[in-house]
């Protein structure tokens, strides 16, 4: 059955304000930063909904939504998943990864010690679903990974619109998330973020973004 389809328009705006409203989104996202040091300064539940509602807004393969986001609060939960993460990342940072991958992760400061998951008010595990089941029949989703990747992009950007902030944590394997937050067979886990403030003496490394004429190539 196909849809019924609708008028959609946007407010239109004149090229001054495409102008000013494109840089100032631009300079905005820009000042986004990776954060691993966290503070645990409570945030409002309805700042955090609203902010997983933006990711929820993400397009993805034939509207099938492939996502679930998983908050947790719960101390309990934060530990077990903290010292599950440690004990990965413990054998990554020990010889699962390459030494030429390490070199690469040392200007950065990364260590296999991750407090930032019990210390930051919520973590945010994002689990995709591969397939779905309709009428005990399984469906599998499209574009999965491209899905959520875009969602989480989304995602990040609103919590950094929110004034917080956040760490894209890739524990690998991440098999363990789905253990401990008991989510179905059809979900796997795809990325681990806590959201909070900064700590006070928080630091990020002194890096730069790649120049628009870097990352971009006209074609006229
Ligand atoms: N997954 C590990 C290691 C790590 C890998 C990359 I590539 C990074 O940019 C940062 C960390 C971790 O989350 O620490």
């Amino acid at each position: 059955m196909p849809h019924k389809f609708i008028p959609y328009t946007q407010k239109e705006l004149t090229n001054e304000e495409q102008l000013e409203k494109s840089k100032t989104f631009y300079e905005q996202l820009d000042e986004r930063r990776s954060v691993r040091e966290y503070s645990d300064r409570d945030i409002d539940i309805e700042v955090i909904e609203n902010i997983i509602k933006t990711a929820g807004t993400a397009p993805s393969g034939a509207h099938k939504q492939p996502w679930t986001f998983c908050l947790v609060s719960n101390p309990e939960l934060k530990s077990k998943i903290r010292e599950a993460a440690e004990v990965e990342e413990k054998k990554s940072y020990g010889s699962r990864m390459s030494e030429r991958w390490k070199e690469d992760l040392a200007p950065l400061g990364t260590t296999w010690e991750k407090p930032f998951i019990e210390i930051a008010p919520y973590i945010i595990v994002v689990f995709k679903r591969v397939h779905e089941t309709v009428d005990g029949e399984k469906r599998n989703n499209y574009y999965v990974n491209e899905s959520i990747g875009i969602a989480c992009g989304m995602l990040i950007s609103a919590i950094h619109n929110a004034g917080l902030v956040t760490l894209t944590h890739t524990p690998s394997p991440m098999n363990f998330l789905g253990k401990i937050l008991n989510r179905p067979e059809n979900e796997r886990a795809y990325l681990l973020l806590p959201v909070g403030h900064p700590a006070k003496n928080a630091e990020v490394p002194d890096i730069h973004r790649k120049k628009l004429n870097e990352l971009c190539v006209v074609y006229k």
